[in-house]
């Protein structure tokens, strides 16, 4: 049978051959129209999660230091009494929520659980946006007047690629939109005389590959993107159509250039004046061009502004919306009116007294709003598809704070790091066991497309749908979802009707709401979709060529314009532009710097046995010169510190990342534990986040800096015993907020 991967954007068509309810093999759907080539051993071996000898299969219920198996009728009145206990007591903000990335890959995953939310009428959520692609949204919303207004790479056409903060040779081209291949893509324009420039810190394989490779200081692409936007407005290189016609603020923006000195910007970013002088000539007056920002970029307290003169750059050299550029994708369902609906609620959060940003507040706030005292503390927890302890900062915190919790759900396949003091344990749906129409994202993908996520195998048969979940907590806490009771009730009548008539297929299932959505699907390039074309279709279809033009029509600003110069982003900036190039601190002279592995998919695939042949652990890769200083060779033990807390791995001793940049990976030393049995829980590697502080973060994506935290290094050979890591405080000067 055929359907996609559901672990990453690139959303890889997969051949899947099933035996007897079990996935034999999974291999690239070479007939996938669109989406086959990024095809990696992720998804080759993704059954293997399915199988996991350590799969929950039941819903789990802690006694004690122990889990025991319980049954759905359970779980449900248990965890729905206590919250009704704690909401009568304390009110809805009493009930939190964290989703993770996989929740995003689940046509119903996020829908029910806001619907649910919405009806508890809690504010406490928390997503994984703050440590993922918040900086996107805010400037999405800003320039563009929709979160979610994401503009696509037109790769085939590009002839000069600004890379920044992104490593597609491992990571696919994959953030917030789904361009196959787009690497393989990139490259194929090289070989046709496109020219490929990487900005990042570390030599990556994506860097081995490219004509120009800037090892920019991390944290530091906004001092560099606006250098090159200033040398493109000093040189009137700009696009002056579409700065005049299709934006407001050019002259804004040329007085924050005005005021930047160039030579000041180069030293910030530690980038040759000449080369970015160079690189911004060369990117203004190329046929084709696209600049590309991604996590390199967001992770950090600057990410925003870095975010948005990526952006900036596009716009002001009539890049958007024109081939090779960044282009606006219809879809077949209008995304945008839809997310313009919902709107984010107004609300502060308690402790901190931050706004939230696309719907959800900071992860950095959690472990305070689950431990300060007061009217609104969060007393009950849900972790849908997450594991915020490894992925986001201070997991140290939040663990003792989701320890202090009187109910904590997690709904995963696993009991991972983050659901170590979980109450109940229920047990999730794998992609390979669920059907998807993923018709939210259609115009995140880099041509007008198509495909049902057809399931490959039944799930285990006490395995829920996370929908199905929230439905049953609704039902019996009497929530209203969406905020109405008639739904509720709606969906409560077709379980009894199904119930009653003995048929299963009355009662209300998501794909209803799938079906609605294509019947009530646009047409593009003259295709009207229906549920029957769909799913004579299961390879995908590819619903035309590329369209031009749209993007304009698509805005959703008040004056239908883009906005190149918000006031809070040039703000922002100017604030930056005030503040003196970060120091390091006494002891701790190193930015802890970043990376992914082909075969980890951020924290959860490092335990599966058909993948990372070469070695499952973590190691601190550290410059030949800093390791000569530190008298450390490759294979040493070496601790890793910061004021937050300190891991111990291997050192590895190589010319990739810059001078002054410890690379540890991103994902690893997340315990998956036997819930059901006595085993000792599977570890690999060390959780490098453990080192990185809440706070500050960047005032308007809420990030906090995930890849650019100070710290020291030293051979665990010179740490005194009993030595306490959270003494060594300071403050981080220039960098608070
Ligand atoms: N230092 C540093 N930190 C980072 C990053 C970084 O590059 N560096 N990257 C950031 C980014 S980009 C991201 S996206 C985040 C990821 O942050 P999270 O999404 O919080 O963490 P994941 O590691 O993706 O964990 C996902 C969990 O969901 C489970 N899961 C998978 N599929 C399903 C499903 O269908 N249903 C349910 N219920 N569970 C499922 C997995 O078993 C796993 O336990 O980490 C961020 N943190
Ligand atoms: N194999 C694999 N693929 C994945 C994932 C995975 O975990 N594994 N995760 C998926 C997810 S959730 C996401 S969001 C995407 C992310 O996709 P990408 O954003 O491309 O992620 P990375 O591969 O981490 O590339 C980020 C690069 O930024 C660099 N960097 C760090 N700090 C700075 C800086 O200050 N400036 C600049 N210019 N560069 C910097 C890092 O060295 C790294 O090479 O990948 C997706 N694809
Ligand atoms: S994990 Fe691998 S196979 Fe799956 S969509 Fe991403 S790149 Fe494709
Ligand atoms: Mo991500």
């Amino acid at each position: 049978m055929f359907t996609f991967c559901r672990y990453c954007l690139a959303s890889c068509g997969v051949e899947v051959t099933v035996a007897d309810n079990r996935v034999v093999k999974i291999s690239a759907d070479k007939d996938n129209p669109h989406s086959w080539r990024d095809f990696c051993a992720k998804g080759r071996n993704a059954h293997q999660l399915v199988s996991h000898p350590r799969r929950i299969v039941a819903p789990m219920k802690r006694v004690g230091d122990r889990y025991i198996e319980a049954t759905w009728d359970e779980a449900i009145a248990d965890i729905a009494a206590r919250m009704m206990a704690l909401i009568d007591a304390d009110g809805p903000d009493t009930i939190g929520a964290y989703y993770g990335n996989p929740a995003g890959f689940s046509s119903s995953n996020l829908i029910f659980m806001n619907a649910w939310l919405d009806g508890i009428g809690t504010a406490n959520r928390y997503a994984v946006g703050s440590v993922d692609q918040n900086a996107l949204h805010v400037v999405a919303e800003a320039m563009y007047g929709s979160p979610i207004m994401v503009p696509v790479s037109d790769i085939d056409n590009c002839d000069y690629f600004l890379l920044v903060g992104t490593n597609p040779a491992v990571s696919a081209w994959n953030w917030v939109e789904t361009a196959p291949g787009g690497w393989q893509r990139a490259l194929q324009r090289q070989r046709e005389g496109a020219t490929i420039v990487v900005v990042d810190p570390l030599r990556t394989e994506s860097a081995d590959r490219a004509d120009t490779h800037l090892a920019v200081r991390p944290g530091q692409d906004w001092a560099l993107l606006l250098a090159m936007v200033k040398v493109i407005l000093d040189d009137g290189l700009e696009h002056t159509a579409d700065c005049v016609d299709r934006a407001t603020g050019c002259e804004e923006l040329r007085r924050l250039t005005d005021t930047a000195d160039l030579d000041d910007l180069a030293t910030r970013c530690d980038i040759p004046r000449a080369e970015i002088e160079r690189i911004a000539r060369e990117f203004a007056t190329a046929r084709s061009a696209m600049a590309i920002t991604r996590t390199g970029v967001s992770l950090h307290i600057t990410g925003t502004v870095g975010e948005w003169l990526g952006h900036v750059l596009n716009v002001i050299t009539g890049r958007m919306d024109r081939p090779g550029g960044r282009r606006f994708e219809p879809g077949y369902l209008d995304a945008l009116r839809l997310a313009g609906l919902a709107k984010t609620p107004d609300h502060l959060s308690r402790v901190a007294g931050r706004p939230m940003v696309a719907g959800a507040h900071a992860l950095s706030e959690l472990p305070a709003e689950i431990t300060t005292p007061g009217p609104g503390r969060i007393r009950a927890m849900v972790i849908n598809a997450g594991n915020p302890v490894v992925s986001g900062p201070d997991g140290a915190a939040l663990d003792e704070a989701l320890a202090q919790l009187d109910l904590l759900v997690a709904i995963d396949f696993v009991q991972r790091e983050s659901h170590r003091h979980a109450h109940w344990l229920l047990p999730a749906v794998h992609w390979l066991e669920r059907d998807d129409l993923l018709a939210l994202t259609s115009n995140m993908h880099d041509e007008p497309y198509v495909q049902f996520g057809a399931r490959a195998v039944a799930p285990p048969p006490e395995a829920h749908e996370e929908w199905r979940i929230f439905v049953d907590l609704a039902l019996a806490m009497r929530t209203p979802l969406f905020g109405s009771a008639m739904v509720t009730r709606f969906i409560a009548a077709t379980r009894t009707l199904a119930r009653v008539t003995r048929r299963p297929a009355l009662a209300f299932q998501p794909k209803w709401i799938d079906r609605l959505i294509i019947a009530m699907s646009r047409k593009v390039n003259g295709h009207k979709l229906s549920w029957r074309k769909l799913q004579r279709h299961p390879h995908g279809m590819v619903l035309g060529p590329r369209e031009y033009g749209r993007f304009d029509a698509a805005l959703r600003t008040s004056d239908g314009r883009i906005h190149l110069a918000p006031d809070s982003l040039v703000a922002r900036a100017r604030e930056l532009l005030d503040t003196p190039t970060p120091t390091a601190p006494p002891g701790h002279p190193f930015l802890l710097g970043n990376r992914r592995h082909r075969h980890s998919m951020n924290s959860y695939l490092n335990d599966l046995p058909g993948l990372h042949p070469g070695g499952r652990r973590s190691v601190a890769v550290i410059h030949p010169d800093d390791a000569a200083e530190l008298g450390i060779a490759t294979g040493d033990r070496i601790q890793v510190f910061s004021p937050a807390g300190a891991v111990e791995l291997d050192a590895e001793i190589d010319d990739r990342p810059r001078r002054g940049v410890v690379i540890v990976d991103h994902g690893w030393g997340s315990r998956v534990f036997d819930p059901a049995g006595s085993a000792p829980a599977i570890v690999h590697g060390v959780n490098r986040n453990l080192l990185v502080t809440g706070s500050p973060v960047d005032p308007l994506s809420q990030t906090p800096a995930l890849s650019s935290t100070y710290v020291g290094v030293r051979p665990v050979s010179a740490v005194t015993e009993g030595e306490d890591r959270r003494e060594q405080t300071f403050t981080l000067g220039s960098y608070e907020v």
